[in-house]
């Protein structure tokens, strides 16, 4: 699989941030040292919260990073036949059925054969009372880059499974998307119906997801509804969702499972680069960016840590525990959300957001947060300049969980020259 890079949007947002945050440095007329005198001057939250003032945060909806399957792609297809299959708001339908491999207990099947298969309207019935809105990164647990960051609606996934009235014997929830009638083609995950029904104290629940951004989805982001589960990594936010199996199986059918993935992974804390130049004069101080996605761990530290070229480091310290890392600082809750927002403003009734629309606490987990820092009396030279995450236990990524088929997490190098 190609690895995608940053989206467009994530970099410009920090091209932004990054003007902002480095502005004083670059003032009129104003050597390097008094630059850094002027720096000196302002206190962190003053450039902290000029930094953020204009920075936008949510990714637009086309500018998502894309992981796809399907030939052809259910949302290329004429309007016409995407109506005929249900990949539109007008004709979509979603079955909710027991496996019939499985002697899972439904009173209530839903079909499209019996008619009483939910509709769209159906859903937005029962959006009128049970909706859900959270932010959320999504994150292929193959890619280095997260993919996008994004505001979510939906209803609960639990509110439609009710509506099927299972009774016995059901341990799984199986669901799968469009797959052009081919079985080959067929995209599915599952989730133990324990977290369909219940969430983790503090998490978002698995919901059927119709907008981003306050907007609808649209077919290349999975629409008209894809599932959307918070604290998992993409491939069990499976898009063009038409059917939702209850089973008795106590096996995850994932078809990541069949592609070497961890499927039980719960997202990792880790941290990416965004800005960092090649080149540097000495003498100036260098200016950093980056994100940090914010797993199950949460977040207490974006680190960075600049290395002379070719200096040896023990064997032993594979993770670079003993490295003089620096603290970046972490930025705070944009006041432009940005995305498709009007205004850049969040819509009321975001969870984990007061009524006065200010976030409980930050960062979340399961999103993004923004960090940058500045590089002092970095002699001529070439380095290496690295970046980590340390989680809200103390564990320096990729700790406590290092292996990459739950989730890419490697401590990301970059090389940087510093000119005499
Ligand atoms: N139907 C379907 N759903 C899917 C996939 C797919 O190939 N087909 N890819 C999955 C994977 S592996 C990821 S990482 C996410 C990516 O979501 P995005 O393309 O909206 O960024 O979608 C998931 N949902
Ligand atoms: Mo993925």
């Amino acid at each position: 699989m190609q690895d995608a890079p940053l989206s467009k949007d994530l970099r410009r947002q920090h091209l932004e941030v990054t003007r902002r945050y480095f502005m004083r440095l670059g003032a009129a007329g104003l050597g390097a040292t008094q630059a850094v005198a002027a720096w000196a001057k302002e206190s962190d939250a003053e450039i902290l919260e000029e930094a953020t003032s204009d920075m936008e945060y949510l990714t637009y909806q086309d500018e998502f990073g894309t992981v796809q399957r399907g030939q052809p792609l259910p949302y290329t297809l004429s309007k016409e036949k995407r109506l005929e299959i249900g990949l539109e708001r007008e004709t979509w339908k979603l079955e909710v059925v027991p496996d019939p491999e499985s002697n899972a207990a439904v009173v209530n099947p839903m079909t499209r054969k019996k008619g009483n298969a939910l509709d769209f309207k159906g859903l937005m019935k029962l959006a009128e009372k049970h909706a859900v809105r959270f932010l959320k990164v999504m994150s292929c647990n193959n890619m280095k880059n997260p993919l996008g960051m994004g505001l979510w609606e939906g209803v609960p996934l639990r509110n439609v499974i009710w509506l099927a009235k299972p009774t016995v014997n059901v341990r799984r929830v199986f669901y799968y998307g469009h797959h052009n009638e081919d079985p080959k083609q067929m995209f599915r995950s599952s989730l133990p119906i324990g977290r369909a029904l219940e969430d983790p104290p503090g998490d978002n629940p698995i919901i059927l997801c119709y907008k981003l951004n306050g907007e609808w989805l649209t077919g290349k982001r999975g629409g008209p509804v894809r599932m959307l589960v918070p604290d998992a990594y993409g491939f069990k936010s499976v898009k063009w969702l038409k059917t939702v199996t209850l089973t008795n199986d106590h096996q995850a059918n994932d078809t990541y499972a069949g592609g070497n993935n961890d499927i039980a992974s719960w997202m990792k804390t880790m941290c990416r680069f965004v800005y960092k130049p090649a080149k540097e004069k000495a003498g100036v101080p260098i200016p950093v960016t980056g994100l940090a996605q914010v797993g199950v761990g949460g977040l207490s530290k974006a680190q960075v840590w600049i290395n002379p070229q070719g200096k040896e480091w023990p064997e032993d310290d594979p993770y670079f525990t003993k490295a003089p890392w620096q603290d970046a600082d972490i930025l705070p809750p944009p006041n432009n959300w940005g995305g498709d927002l009007p205004d850049g403003k969040l819509p009321p009734d975001v969870q984990f957001f007061t009524k006065e629309g200010k976030p409980e606490h930050w960062p979340m987990r399961y999103t993004i947060a923004h960090w940058a820092t500045l590089l002092k009396d970095v002699a001529p030279g070439k380095y290496d300049l690295y970046c980590r995450t340390i989680d809200d236990k103390g564990n320096g990524q990729p700790m406590p969980r290092p292996f990459r088929k739950d989730g890419a997490n490697a401590i990301q190098k970059a090389t940087i020259t510093v000119e005499g």
